[in-house]
């Protein structure tokens, strides 16, 4: 497939301010009828040819100007009309067939209903267009189908008519004022029932919102209709940024690619990301609705009223949104514990994209399939370049920025370049130098050493950004690390600084100190960047207790248990260094376990030990193998060691009612990361413990907690705690996703051949992406399954990705990067991943998605 290269971008050579679309509705066949009012840009190339992209459909009439027309050609999947002047109608018709649309791109049908996905080129899927978002339309929409199975018929914009025929069928006329371009088309068909409520913009505008979901499900929709209420008077507030339509509607879908779409008016959600009650959803999935509902929302102005120019833009709007969303979250919340989250996903998901083959800067140069770069590199990194922007400046100076981002674009497709120009003029800042954030992929990696002399304390900061494919040289990049210095004895610091790091190497030096201060640096996680520190365990246990930015406290923790579990799994400590090792990690885990003034959302996060991918990542060569077992091993060594503490917060947290607040969110998160230590030090205390709060759970997130911990055990109570979870949520689809997901990703000795079983089991199926990642994903991620020192975790992913391609090559692709990464693993291991990425290549029709995955994982 040919290679698409940003700098190969070219107006286009036609717009379409106008499309009006007729939809005669049907699962199995569904007839469009679109007319283009097309004219010439004056900026484009005035080709006379008309290039309207397609995929999958053909041409069953066209028109220009209301007469037939045959001399119309097709280069590949798209259509090319010859035009003599500068404006015209050209009408095509055009059959699809959503039941038979796996690949949950364009129309297809889920549960009964018909959806549209259309980001990033999916529209070509429905009917012919100049598929691209620079090409801004305002839509009409006709739809005409059978009443009994579409009683509702949505679409972007406002209903502007409805009627029914005679023949049991009805319409609605749609419109939507604001030109958009086509990724942001969407229809709506079906049974639906909607959650109704009010908004009254900052302007007095009332906004008419819905939440639509299928009969039954109207219950679970409280949450999602207040995190929307929230959103849209946060983004007022804190953006000046007003909703522009009457009204805002949101439909759950059970099949779907993604979380969520932010259609114009009318955003399509995984069903995950609205349903949510405390019986069938945990604080996490609570949390996770709030989240993506206000990104959602949030793209109504940074995606849709300003969009992007091309797709190597996406994190224009994707970056940009992710923080808002983070802002949102955190000011919703607890902002300590939000950061703290969001750097753990950027960890998990990105650093391990950017030191891998995958790597991309946040503003790719090239692709094959833009599905592909919707990542955490674009999504979360992207959102790290925009917030170190705003650490820089300030947040009101931001603000500015923003503004004047807003204010000069609205209306337009823009680029990153705009997006940084906007924030140097609105702030005064320059970011000369900070653009390389957008085209240098890799994590930077800073060195740091401290010396003292006299009343100084010198810093010395060393940056390299590594090498990545195609990139093999990279300049140093200015890095906002915050800073402060604490006194060993009082245990203050006298106020944080904010360095900017922009050379290879510099110093900066810090008067006033008797002794050698306790350097805190990256707070607030203020870079996203990696810190080589080679320090003493005692400065991390001091930092661990004592430092006031939650979020370095939280790192210092981290720190403490890496450097001993890499000196662990590389064979660096002998039975006293580890004893020492264990012993200082224990002062700092009994620390946070009695401090009684932590929060205990906080102290929940600080309880949670780094990941066994984390601890790869700071490994050269990873032996998945020996993470798991020294990892396995402290924790349950502090089981046994901090047992009483253990029990005593477990049992503390059982006594408190369920309730959403804050605090009762804090026993359930201590609740069930307690359980986690205490069943790994004693097993049958822990199986006890987890069948008796699961008996006793009022709520899911009890339930999985126990069940989490349950199902990583071999002893009896496991079968009867999965048993009745099975039965006691039979038919409901999220939670059922669950219970595949607890066994996929547990560490019970017979994990792989559970995961077989379950791919067996009548309740799976390969065309729901939520059930195939709630197996599969979680297989996936899940080190002692996948790194089974048999090859057997790598040979279940390589099958599933050849079996599912066919299917949903989108979702199979994002399968690839965990095979990937078989150049930082082991000699053994590495050859097998390499073996599965060969075989997937072997095959013979490999989806664009896939295949550009592994060409490069392999590469
Ligand atoms: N902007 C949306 C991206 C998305 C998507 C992309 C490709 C295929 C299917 C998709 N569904 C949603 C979601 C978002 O980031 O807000
Ligand atoms: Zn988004």
């Amino acid at each position: 497939p040919p290679v698409i290269r940003r700098e190969d971008y070219l107006p286009p050579a036609w717009l379409v301010p106008e499309i009006a679309l007729d939809f005669t509705l049907g699962l199995e066949a569904t007839r469009v009828v679109s007319k283009l009012h097309v004219a010439r840009n004056p900026d484009g190339n005035g080709a006379s040819t008309l290039r309207l992209n397609g995929d999958q459909i053909t041409p069953l009439a066209v028109r220009v100007d209301g007469a037939a027309v045959s001399d119309w050609r097709l280069d590949g999947a798209d259509l090319l009309v010859e035009l003599s002047g500068d404006a015209h109608i050209v009408e095509v018709e055009t059959q699809v067939t959503p039941a038979a649309n796996s690949q949950l791109m364009g129309l297809y049908a889920s549960n009964g209903m018909l959806c549209t996905q259309c980001e990033a080129e999916g529209f070509r899927r429905i009917t012919f267009f100049p598929d691209r978002p620079d090409v801004l339309s305002t839509y009409s929409v006709r739809m005409t189908g059978d009443k009994a199975t579409f009683p509702i018929l949505l679409a972007n914009g406002n209903c502007t008519a409805q009627g029914e025929n005679a023949d049991g069928s009805h319409w609605a006329e749609w419109h939507d004022p604001w030109p958009k371009p086509s990724y942001l088309f969407a229809l709506v068909a079906g049974e639906l029932v909607s959650n109704h409520s009010t908004f009254t913009t900052m302007s007095g505008r009332k906004v008419d919102l819905n939440i639509w979901v299928r009969p039954g499900d109207e219950d679970r929709t409280q949450h999602a209709m207040d995190s929307l209420i929230a959103s849209m008077k946060w983004d007022e507030e804190t953006f000046g940024r007003e909703y522009d339509l009457d009204l805002f509607n949101v439909v759950a879908v059970s099949d779907f690619n993604m979380g969520a779409m932010e259609n114009k008016g009318l955003n399509v959600f995984n069903t995950r990301y609205v349903l949510a009650d405390p019986e069938t959803a945990t604080d996490g999935d609570f949390d996770a609705v709030e989240g993506v509902i206000g990104h959602e929302y949030f793209h109504n102005w940074s995606g849709n009223r300003v969009t992007c120019r091309d797709w190597f833009q996406l994190s224009l709007k994707e970056g940009f949104t992710v923080l808002r969303d983070q802002l949102f979250s955190a000011d919703m919340g607890s902002e300590a514990v939000k950061r703290i989250e969001d750097v753990r996903i950027l960890r998990a998901a990105q650093f391990p994209e950017d030191s891998g083959p995958l790597a991309h800067p946040i503003r790719p140069d090239s692709y094959h399939e833009i599905n592909n770069f919707y990542t955490a590199t674009v999504y979360n990194k992207g959102a790290e370049v925009i917030r170190m922007m705003r650490t820089m400046a300030g947040a009101e100076q931001f603000r500015k920025g923003t503004d004047l981002y807003f204010d000069r674009h609205d209306g337009e497709a823009a680029t990153c370049e705009d997006f940084v120009k906007a924030i140097e003029d609105g702030t005064g800042l320059d970011l000369k130098q900070f653009r390389l954030w957008y085209s240098q992929a890799g994590t930077p990696q800073v060195s740091v050493s401290l010396t003292h002399e006299g009343s100084t304390a010198t810093l010395k900061l060393t940056q390299k950004v590594p090498a990545t494919p195609g990139q093999p040289d990279k300049q140093p990049m200015p890095i906002p690390l915050r800073v402060a210095l604490f006194d060993r004895d009082s245990g203050a610091h006298a106020g944080e600084k904010l360095i900017v790091l922009d050379k290879p190497s510099d110093t900066f030096t810090f008067d006033g100190f008797a002794k050698p201060p306790v350097l805190s640096i990256n707070r607030g996680f203020s870079a996203p960047v990696s810190i080589d520190f080679d320090r003493e365990a005692e400065d991390l246990v001091f930092l661990a207790a004592n430092d006031d930015d939650p979020f370095a406290r939280y790192e210092a923790m981290q720190n403490l248990v890496v450097q001993h579990l890499v000196m662990a799994v590389s064979g660096g400590l002998n039975d006293e260094t580890r004893a020492a090792g264990r012993a200082a990690i224990g002062r700092a885990f009994s620390a946070i376990l009695t401090d009684p003034a932590l929060d205990d959302l906080m102290r929940g996060e600080l309880m949670i030990l780094p990941a066994e991918g984390y601890l790869a990542e700071q490994m050269l060569i990873a032996d998945p193998g020996a993470i798991h077992t020294e990892r396995e091993a402290l924790k349950a060594w502090l089981g046994r060691e901090c047992a009483d503490d253990l029990i005593a917060l477990h049992d503390r947290a059982l006594a408190v009612p369920y309730s959403r607040d804050a605090a009762a969110r804090g026993a359930r998160k201590i609740k069930n990361q307690a359980l986690g230590y205490i069943a790994a030090g004693n097993n049958e205390e822990g199986a006890r413990r987890a069948l008796d709060q699961y008996r006793a759970a009022d709520n899911m997130t009890d339930r999985q907690g126990a069940v989490l911990v349950l199902a990583s055990l071999d002893v009896p109570e496991r079968e009867e705690a999965l048993a009745d979870f099975r039965s006691r949520y039979e038919g409901n689809a999220l939670v059922i996703d669950k219970w595949f997901s607890l066994q996929a990703g547990s560490f019970h000795p017979e994990v792989l051949a559970n995961i077989r079983k379950l791919a067996e089991h009548p309740d799976f199926t390969m065309t729901n992406p939520n059930r195939v990642r709630a197996l599969y994903m979680a297989a996936a991620v899940n080190p002692k399954a996948f790194h089974d020192a048999s090859g057997d975790g790598y040979r279940l992913i390589g099958d599933l990705i050849r079996r599912l391609d066919p299917i949903n090559p989108q979702t199979a692709a994002r399968f690839v990067p965990s095979l990937g990464r078989w150049r930082r693993i082991e000699p053994v291991r590495a050859a097998m991943m390499r073996e599965e990425l060969e075989r997937i290549a072997a095959e013979p029709s490999l989806s664009r998605d896939v295949r550009e995955q592994v060409s490069k994982s392999l590469g």
